[in-house]
C-alpha cells in the first residue's frame, strides 16, 4: 500500500483527470447526458484516484490502468438505460431513501421458492402482499452443476443459470419488480470465481494473463508462511486455504470450497476486470450488490487476510466509480467477523448498508439465557452507525449463526466468551438440558472446539420441537417467540429482512442428508424448498402458519405508518427486569420485549429514569392505554410498542 499526502494526490488527480479527460470525452460523445456524466466525473474521481494510487500507485504503468477503468465506466454509462438514469437521478435527489420506515426486506433462492425467475415474477402479488420493497434472490448466476455452494461458486456474473431463466429475463424482473416498489438485490460474489469461470478456465489451461487473475504458487513456500496466520472457514469440508491443482502443478488459494479460486485484487486488471461485472448488473437494473465475504478480499503475509486496510480501500475505489456510472446501485456489506470490523465496512463511501449480525447473535444469546443484559451492553456499545448509512436487521440468513460478539463486551459483564459461545452451541444443538432449539452443528473445528450452528428460524425458536411432542403449551410459546423477536427486527431502524419461509414458521428438512452434494454441509437443513401447502395457511389464523404469518404481516403494516421507526436513533434502556428488552426509538416509541416463558412485571420507576413519559402509554400494537395506576406486565415472550400519551 502506497500512502501519500492528501494535498500531493489532489493535486496529481486534477492533472490526471485533465489528460484523461480527451481519452473518454469520444465515447460519450453522442450521449444526451454527457454532461452529467462529466459532472460526477469531476466530483468523484479524486476520492476513485487516491484510493486507486494507494493500491496500485507502485505499478510502473498505473496511469495506464487508469486510463482504462475510466473507459470502462465511459463506456458502461453510455449503455445505461433511460429507466436507469432516471433512476439515478432520483436516488441522488434523495440518497437516505432506503432509510426510510417503508422498507422492508425479504431473500430467497429463485428454485426454491418460485423454481425460476418467471416463478419469481409470478410471486410479486405475495411480494406486495408483504410489503416487500427489498428483494434478495440468492445467487442466480451460471455456476458448476454439482459442487457449487448453493450458487456462490460463480462461474459467469453474466449468464443466469440456465435453469433459472436468461439474462433478458433478469433485467425484465428487476424492472417490473421496480414498477411494484421492489428493489432487487444480488450478490456480487467478488472474492473468488468458480474453478469453471472462462478465467480460471484460462489459468488452467496455462494462460499466465489469467493465472495472475487469480493467487496462485509454484510450490507450498508461500502458502506455507500464509497459512499459519488464516482462519478455516470450512474446516471440516474444506481444510486448509490453498488448492494444489495437478494440471498447472500450482496451488491455489481456496479460502471456502476447493473449487471456489480466491480473485488476486493486487492486479489492477483484475481490479478492472470485476469492476466490468459489476458495472453490467448495475446496468441490469439490480439496485443493491450484496457484497460477498468482503473481509477476505486482500491478503498480505503475516496478517489473517480479513479486513486488511486495502480491502476498505478497494471498496471505496468501486464506491467512488459506482458514483459516477450508477450511481443508484448500493453496496450491502457481508462481514460476520467481529463487531469492530463489521462496523468498519459501513459508510456513504464503502458500504451504505450491512448485515448486522451483532443484533442478530445477540438475540439468539438472550433467547437462551433469558437475560438481555449482554445484548443491551453489546448492543449500546455497537449499534450506532453513520447517519448516512443503515443495517439490515435479520434473524436468520442461508447461512449458519457464528457466536461473533466481542469477547471484550462480554469480559466487561464478567462472562467469559469461550464458555459462552459453548454454551451457547450446547444450547441450539439441543443438548442442554430443558433447550427449546432444533439446531444442527456446522464446521465444528475440534483444534479451536469452534463450531457454529444451522437451522431455520422456526425450528431453533423451539417450534419444531414442540410440533414432535403435539404439546399446545410449548407450541404457544415457540410461536409467540418468532413474533417476539420478528418485532426487533421490525422496530429497531434501518431494513428488517425475513428469510423467506420464516414467516410462516418453516422447520427443519433434514432431507439434505439424502444429497451426496449438500451431505457434509448442514446449511442447507434451513433450506426448504417452499411448501406451496402451507403457504395457502397462511391465511388461516387457526393454523399454526397463519397465527405466525398474519401476525408478522400486521406487524410489517404497523411499522409502515411510524416514522420513529425509520432509521436513525435507538437507546438500549435498563427496563428495571433484566428478562425484558428495552430500547426507544427517536425518543418517540418504547420498545419492549419479555424473552422469557414466564410473565414479567417492570418497576415503573427504574422505567421512568430512561424514559419519562412512561406513566400514560399506549401500546401502539394493541391499542391498551397504561395509566399510573396499572401494573406493567408482559405476557410470556409479549413485546410492546409504547408511545406517550398527552
Ligand atoms: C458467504 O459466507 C456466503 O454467505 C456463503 O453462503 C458462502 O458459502 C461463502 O460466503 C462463500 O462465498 O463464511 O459461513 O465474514 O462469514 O463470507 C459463511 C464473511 C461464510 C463470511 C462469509 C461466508
Amino acid at each position: 500500500m502506497i500512502s501519500k499526502d492528501a494535498q500531493w494526490l489532489a493535486e496529481q488527480a486534477e492533472i490526471s483527470l485533465q489528460r484523461l479527460t480527451p481519452r473518454i470525452l469520444p465515447i460519450l460523445a453522442q450521449d444526451e447526458d454527457a454532461a452529467r456524466f462529466m459532472e460526477r466525473l469531476t466530483r468523484y474521481f479524486p476520492d476513485f484516484f487516491a484510493s486507486f494510487i494507494q493500491l496500485y500507485g507502485d505499478h510502473y504503468d498505473v496511469f495506464y490502468h487508469l486510463e482504462q477503468t475510466l473507459i470502462v465506466i465511459a463506456q458502461t454509462y453510455v449503455q445505461r438505460s433511460a429507466e436507469l438514469r432516471l433512476l439515478d437521478q432520483r436516488r441522488e435527489d434523495q440518497p437516505l431513501w432506503f432509510q426510510s420506515e417503508q422498507m422492508m426486506g425479504a431473500v430467497g433462492y429463485v428454485d426454491l421458492f418460485a423454481g425460476d425467475l418467471a416463478g419469481v415474477q409470478q410471486s410479486i402479488p405475495y411480494f406486495q402482499e408483504l410489503g416487500l420493497t427489498y428483494l434478495h434472490l440468492m445467487p442466480l448466476f451460471r455456476s458448476p452443476e454439482k459442487n457449487n455452494d448453493g450458487g456462490y461458486a460463480v462461474s459467469s456474473f453474466r449468464e443466469v443459470n440456465p435453469k433459472l431463466g436468461t439474462t433478458g429475463q433478469l433485467a425484465e424482473l428487476t424492472s417490473e419488480l421496480r414498477q411494484h416498489g421492489i428493489s432487487l438485490v444480488l450478490d456480487f460474489v467478488f472474492n473468488h470465481t468458480s474453478d469453471e469461470h472462462e478465467w480460471a478456465q484460462k489459468a488452467l489451461s496455462g494462460d499466465r494473463e489469467y493465472q495472475a487473475y487469480y493467487r496462485m504458487f509454484d510450490d507450498r513456500t508461500l502458502p506455507d508462511q500464509y497459512e499459519p496466520h488464516l482462519r478455516e472457514i470450512f474446516p471440516e469440508q474444506a481444510p486448509g486455504s490453498f488448492t494444489h491443482r495437478p494440471e498447472i502443478s500450482k496451488w491455489v488459494w481456496t479460502t471456502f470450497y476447493p473449487f471456489q479460486w480466491d480473485l488476486n485484487y493486487a492486479n489492477p486488471a483484475l481490479f478492472r476486470a470485476m469492476l466490468g461485472e459489476m458495472l453490467f448488473l448495475a446496468n441490469q437494473g439490480v439496485e443493491i450488490l450484496r457484497l460477498d465475504a468482503v473481509p477476505f478480499i486482500w491478503k498480505r503475509l503475516g496478517t489473517n487476510c480479513e479486513n486488511l486496510p486495502e480491502a476498505h480501500i478497494l471498496i471505496r475505489a468501486y464506491n467512488a466509480l459506482m458514483r459516477i456510472a450508477a450511481p443508484a446501485l448500493l453496496f450491502k456489506s457481508e462481514a460476520i467477523v467481529h463487531p469492530r470490523d463489521v462496523r468498519s465496512y459501513i459508510g456513504s463511501d464503502e458500504c451504505q448498508i450491512s448485515y448486522n449480525p451483532i443484533m442478530m447473535v445477540s438475540i439468539w444469546e438472550a433467547l437462551a439465557t433469558r437475560e438481555t443484559d449482554f445484548m443491551r451492553h453489546t448492543l449500546n456499545k455497537q449499534f450506532t452507525l453513520p447517519v448516512d448509512a443503515a443495517w439490515i436487521n435479520y434473524l436468520r440468513s442461508h447461512d449458519d449463526i457464528g457466536w461473533g460478539f466481542a469477547d471484550e463486551d462480554a469480559a466487561e459483564l464478567g462472562i467469559n466468551g469461550f464458555d459462552h459461545r459453548y454454551f451457547l452451541n450446547l444450547f441450539y444443538t439441543g443438548r442442554f438440558p430443558g433447550s427449546f432449539a432444533a439446531g444442527v452443528p456446522f464446521n465444528y473445528n475440534p483444534r479451536t472446539q469452534d463450531m457454529r450452528i444451522s437451522g431455520t428460524l422456526a425450528s431453533l425458536a423451539g417450534l419444531e420441537k414442540a410440533l414432535a411432542v403435539a404439546d399446545p403449551t410449548l407450541i404457544d410459546a415457540a410461536v409467540r417467540r418468532i413474533l417476539m423477536v420478528h418485532s426487533l427486527i421490525l422496530s429497531a431502524g434501518g431494513i428488517p429482512l425475513i428469510y423467506l419461509g420464516d414467516e410462516i414458521g418453516t422447520i427443519n428438512d433434514y432431507r439434505y442428508v439424502d444429497e451426496p452434494t449438500k451431505a457434509a454441509d448442514s446449511r442447507w437443513v434451513h433450506r426448504p424448498k417452499a411448501d406451496a401447502a402451507k403457504y395457502a395457511q397462511r391465511l388461516d389464523e387457526k393454523t399454526i402458519e397463519g397465527r405466525i404469518y398474519q401476525n408478522i404481516r400486521r406487524l410489517i403494516m404497523v411499522r409502515k405508518t411510524l416514522p420513529a421507526l425509520a432509521n436513525g436513533d435507538t437507546r438500549f434502556v435498563n427496563a428495571g427486569n433484566r428478562r425484558v428488552l428495552g430500547f426507544i426509538r427517536h425518543d418517540q416509541i418504547l420498545v419492549l420485549a419479555n424473552f422469557s416463558e414466564h410473565p414479567q412485571s417492570l418497576d415503573k420507576r427504574v422505567l421512568r429514569q430512561e424514559w419519562s413519559p412512561v406513566d400514560r402509554v399506549t401500546d401502539i400494537l394493541t391499542g391498551k392505554l397504561f395509566t399510573p395506576e396499572d401494573e406493567f406486565r408482559l405476557e410470556p415472550y409479549q413485546f410492546f410498542w409504547l408511545k406517550r400519551e398527552t
